[in-house]
């Protein structure tokens, strides 16, 4: 498929996410944690005391369309999450949730990993 670029116009595609945004410093966040490959940020809206969302640099819309070359980057995410649990010491436990389209409440376009954590969680989730 081809389309045309309007002068003057960003095709949505090409436009930031609020995630890029926050790692490019042009949206402040509180930030926990930062490497070469992800940011973990304190989400604006927590579902329980720490509330985290764990973001890779690079803008992968949603784990759908990860690719296989992106296998290492995916595996990063989740033993980054067990570095910021011992970082916050959180022994009682953690939980990792990715919302992946419409059915599961995704929001923002730009991949990431909540983890959930300082509370009891139930199951099933709602
Ligand atoms: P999801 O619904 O899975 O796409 O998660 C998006 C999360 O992003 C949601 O839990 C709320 C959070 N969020 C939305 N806007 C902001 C913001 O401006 N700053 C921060 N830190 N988090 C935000």
């Amino acid at each position: 498929a081809s389309f045309r670029v309007i002068r003057g116009q960003i095709p949505s595609a090409m436009a930031k996410t609020l995630f890029q945004k926050i790692i490019d410093r042009e949206i402040p966040a509180k930030i926990e944690y930062e490497d070469d490959q992800c940011v973990v940020l304190h989400d604006i809206e927590p579902q329980a005391p720490v509330h985290l969302l764990i973001v890779p640099k690079k803008p992968i819309p949603r784990v759908a369309e990860a690719a296989a070359a992106d296998e290492p980057l995916l595996g990063h995410l989740l033993t980054v999450a067990g570095t910021v649990a011992k970082k916050l010491n959180l022994a009682h436990g953690f939980r990792l949730v990715i919302n992946n389209g419409p059915h599961a409440c995704e929001s923002v376009p730009h991949l990431h990993v909540h983890m959930l954590a300082q509370r009891q969680m139930t199951w099933p989730p709602g």
